[in-house]
C-alpha cells in the first residue's frame, strides 16, 4: 500500500522536476546536465513526500505545494553531491551510479551543488496558490534548517567529531545534519497549509524524531546493508574511520533506538486530527527499509 503511495508521488515529482530543470536553461549546459543527473536518479523522495502529506493532512490543495516540495529535494540532492566529494565523505557511488564528481569532475559537481541550492530557492519562491506571507515563512524555515544552524552545522560537527566527544555530540550531529531537513519538510507542509503554531510544532516534533531514527538506520545500513540494494559500497564509515552510534553501541541496540524514536514520532502524530495513515506507514517503511 505505502509502495503505491510512494510510487505515485515519485512519478508526479519526477515530471515536475523535468519542467523545473528545463526552465533552469540559463544554467550552463554541463552544470545543467549534472543537476539532472543528481536529481533524477532514483531517490526515494522522502522529504518532498513528507511535505506534501503534511500539506494535504492540514487542508492544503495538493498541487500548490509541489514547487516547494521539489525545492526541498533539490537542497537534499545538493547536499548528497557535496557530501560525496573527496573533501567530504569521498564516495564514488550513489544510488548505483558513479557519484556526481565521478561522472562530471569535481569542479562541475561543486557548481552543480551550488546551482541546485540557489535554484531551489528560486523554485520555492514560485509557489502559487498559497499566500505570499506563508511562502516567506516556509522559505525562512527551510533556509535556517539547511544552513549553519541546521544541515551545514551538522556536517561541521561530523567533520570534527572525535572519540573523546560524548554520545550527546553525536546525537546533536544527527539532529542537525539529517533530521533538520526532515523536520523542515513536515513544518513547511504545515506552514503552507496555514496551520496554527501548535500544529506546526507537532509537525516539527514528528519530523525530528523520524529524522534521528532515519540516520540511525542509515548508519546500520552502512555496516549491515546489501551494497547491491543500497547502490553504494557498505563499510564506508569504517573505511573513513568514522565514528557513528552503531560503531559505539552496536547494531542490535541501535535497532531498538531507531524503533524508540519512531514510536515517539508516532506519538506526536496522534496529537493531530485527520487521516494520518500514510505518515504512519511511511515511518514504518523508513524503519524497515533496506535502501
Ligand atoms: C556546504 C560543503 C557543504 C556541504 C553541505 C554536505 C552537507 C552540507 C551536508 C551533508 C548532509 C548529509 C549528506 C546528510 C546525510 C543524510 C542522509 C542519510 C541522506 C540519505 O538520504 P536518502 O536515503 O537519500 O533519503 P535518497 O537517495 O533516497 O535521496
Amino acid at each position: 500500500m505505502i509502495d503505491t503511495v510512494l510510487k505515485d508521488y515519485q512519478t508526479k515529482l519526477n515530471s515536475r522536476f523535468d519542467i523545473i530543470l528545463s526552465e533552469s536553461g540559463q544554467l550552463y549546459d554541463e552544470v545543467l546536465r549534472a543537476c539532472n543527473y543528481a536529481v533524477l536518479n532514483g531517490g526515494k523522495r522522502i522529504r518532498p513526500i513528507l511535505l506534501l502529506e503534511f500539506y494535504k493532512l492540514l487542508g492544503g490543495t495538493d498541487d500548490c505545494a509541489y514547487n516547494f516540495a521539489c525545492a526541498l529535494e533539490m537542497i537534499h540532492s545538493y547536499s548528497l553531491v557535496h557530501d560525496d566529494l573527496p573533501c567530504m565523505d569521498n564516495d564514488d557511488f550513489r544510488r548505483g551510479k558513479p557519484s556526481c564528481h565521478k561522472a562530471f569532475g569535481e569542479s562541475t559537481a561543486l557548481l552543480c551543488g551550488d546551482a541546485l541550492l540557489t535554484e531551489a530557492f528560486a523554485t520555492a519562491a514560485k509557489t502559487k496558490g498559497v499566500s505570499p506571507e506563508l511562502v516567506v515563512r516556509a522559505l525562512s524555515h527551510l533556509a535556517s534548517s539547511a544552513g549553519v544552524c541546521g544541515m551545514v552545522g551538522g556536517q561541521v560537527i561530523d567533520l570534527s567529531l572525535s572519540q573523546e566527544d560524548d554520545d550527546g555530540v553525536l546525537f546533536e550531529m544527527y539532529r542537525l545534519k539529517t533530521a533538520a531537513l526532515l523536520k523542515t519538510a513536515c513544518a513547511c507542509g504545515a506552514i503552507l497549509a496555514g496551520a496554527d503554531d501548535d500544529v506546526i510544532s507537532v509537525a516539527e516534533e514528528f519530523g525530528e524524531k523520524l529524522g534521528i531514527a532515519f540516520q540511525i538506520i542509515d548508519d546500520i545500513l552502512d555496516c549491515r546493508g546489501d551494497s547491491k540494494i543500497l547502490g553504494k559500497p557498505v563499510g564506508s564509515d569504517q573505511k573513513n574511520n568514522k565514528d557513528t552510534i552503531v560503531v559505539r553501541l552496536g547494531v542490535e541496540y541501535c535497532r531498538e533506538l531507531a524503533k524508540k524514536y519512531t514510536d515517539e514520532a508516532y506519538a506526536a502524530l496522534q496529537k493531530l486530527d485527520g487521516d494520518i495513515s500514510n505518515l504512519k506507514d511511511l515511518a514504518a517503511f523508513l524503519l524497515e527499509r533496506n535502501y
